[in-house]
């Protein structure tokens, strides 16, 4: 071998040595990674398969999550589930549940809202197997099962969320419900319905529940049953407990019409052509202007010669004393007392003796054979003298002492005739010929220009400008 020869020799194996050198460092370098890796692969790789059934999954009207999770065949002993809640807007939320899972086994698994927090839909559940490593760590898969969450479907029984309720089937079918109460079921979309009951103003009468007494609304009234419903004012002698006055009537017989309708016809409205109207249930009396209360607010009068009260026919009366007692009203408004025109007078008196009085005097002249017009007590009979042209009266002795007599006295100016009525009834009836123009009507009540003063009490003294007629007349008195 030469010595060229030999130089080669010892380069290659020069090089030979620097490479094998070169591979037993590396070795030595890459050995304790290769044999780590190599045992995790061969112990520790999880082949435990869990899925989430898609039809399992619930995510509640509340957003509470619950669904199912199911293991394939494996081998390794699982000993929590790793769930990955993600919305529609990309949140991720992790949660450990602790516990196992055997091969083949199925869990039911919940996650509350309160717990998740997640606002937004939840769009897929993810389920990753959680085993114990060789060397005593936990080892989590990396591979986790996904499952999308379905849509809600109103009609799966299931409430899920957009529902308020989901009665499958029942979705949608309108339950009975009692009378007069609220009830709710599941409508086709799955929301929560109120359904009121049948009730009194639905349009139907409800023949368990209803009549036409207690819901005429729904079931009609009928007139002439005697019950007073619906339309009706009244019906037959049930007048619902009005009367003429309550009606607005002074006085009357309120009636109802075959239409059960109140007919007023029989009622008597006193307020119709009444001038003045004398209670005389003042206190006292005192002499002064305008004391007399006239309870039509017209013409107030003033008491003379001490007038007094005394116990009424209603409440308190005037009391005159036979010798100067007397009520003038100056100036009479409504009336003009010169025969031209109609007029009623209508009062209660309580004479204490026999002697001539006189109840009221129109005109006030000295003479009651002048031109007086006059209405008084004579022989115990009721009289009118009008300035001499007639004198006219009950029958004698016929008007009781200390006792109650209504005296009426009526004039018509189409066929001037007088009338008188003694406690309502029809008495003397007289035509006048001739008529007084006296103008000058100074109105008295219990004296007249010549005396003859009332000895007795006065009460429920009323003046009309209009010819009452004997209905009313009897009408007025069958009131007190
Ligand atoms: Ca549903
Ligand atoms: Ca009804
Ligand atoms: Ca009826
Ligand atoms: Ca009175």
């Amino acid at each position: 071998m030469n010595k060229r020869g030999l130089s080669e020799v010892i380069t290659t194996v020069l090089i030979i040595l620097l490479v094998l050198g070169a591979i037993v460092i590396i070795w030595a370098v890459v050995k304790p990674t290769l044999d780590k890796s190599a045992s995790n692969i061969q112990i520790d790789t999880i082949t435990a398969s869990l899925s989430v059934p898609k039809n399992s999954i619930i995510i509640d009207e509340s957003n509470n999550a619950t669904f199912k999770v199911k293991r394939e065949a494996g081998e390794e002993e699982i000993i929590a589930i790793n769930v990955v809640l993600k919305t529609e807007n990309g949140d991720r939320k992790v949660f450990r549940i602790p516990g196992g899972l055997g091969e083949l086994e199925t869990r039911t698994i919940t996650i509350p809202f309160k717990v998740h927090n997640i606002t937004s839909v939840i769009k897929d559940i993810s389920v990753c197997a959680v085993i114990l490593g060789s060397n005593g760590k936990e080892i989590s898969s990396e591979i986790c099962s996904g499952t999308s969450v379905p849509a809600p479907l109103c009609g799966d029984s299931k409430v899920q969320a957009g529902e308020q309720c989901d009665g499958g089937t029942l979705n949608g079918v309108i339950p009975t419900i009692p009378y007069n109460t609220n009830g709710t079921y599941c409508s086709n979309l799955c929301q929560n319905l109120t359904l009121r009951g049948p009730y009194c103003g639905d349009g139907t009468c409800n023949t368990n529940e209803e009549t036409s007494i207690n819901c005429y609304i729904d079931c009609g009234s009928v007139c002439g049953d005697g019950t007073v419903y619906g339309a009706e004012q009244c019906d037959g002698t049930n007048l619902n407990g009005q009367t003429c006055v309550t009606k607005g009537y002074f006085t009357g017989t309120l009636s109802c019409s075959s239409g059960c309708q109140f007919d007023t016809s029989g009622c008597f409205d006193l307020r119709n052509g009444l001038v003045s109207y004398y209670k005389f249930d003042e206190a006292s009396y005192s002499g002064t202007a305008g004391e007399v209360i006239d309870n039509m607010g017209r013409n107030n009068g003033t008491s003379s010669g001490g007038m007094s009260t005394s116990s009424g026919k209603v409440g308190n009366a005037a009391r005159f004393d036979g010798l100067n007692d007397y009520l003038s009203v100056p100036n009479l408004d409504g009336l003009s007392f010169n025969f031209s025109k109609n007029f009623s007078i209508l009062a209660w008196f309580k004479p204490v003796s026999s002697v001539d009085m006189i109840i009221a005097s129109l005109t006030h002249q000295s003479s009651w054979q002048g031109s007086n017009i006059i209405l008084f007590m004579s022989d115990r009979a009721l009289e009118v003298q009008i300035a001499g042209f007639g004198l006219f009266n009950t029958s004698t002795n016929s008007i009781p002492i200390n006792s109650w007599t209504f005296a009426t006295w009526t004039y018509s100016e189409t066929d001037r005739k007088g009338t008188l009525y003694l406690n309502g009834v029809k008495g003397s009836e007289h035509t006048f010929s001739q008529f007084s123009q006296n103008t000058n009507a100074l109105f008295r009540i219990g004296r007249y220009g010549g005396g003859w003063y009332m000895n007795g009490s006065i009460d429920e003294f009323m003046l009309f400008n209009r010819t009452l007629n004997a209905s009313d007349i009897t009408t007025i008195y069958n009131s007190y």
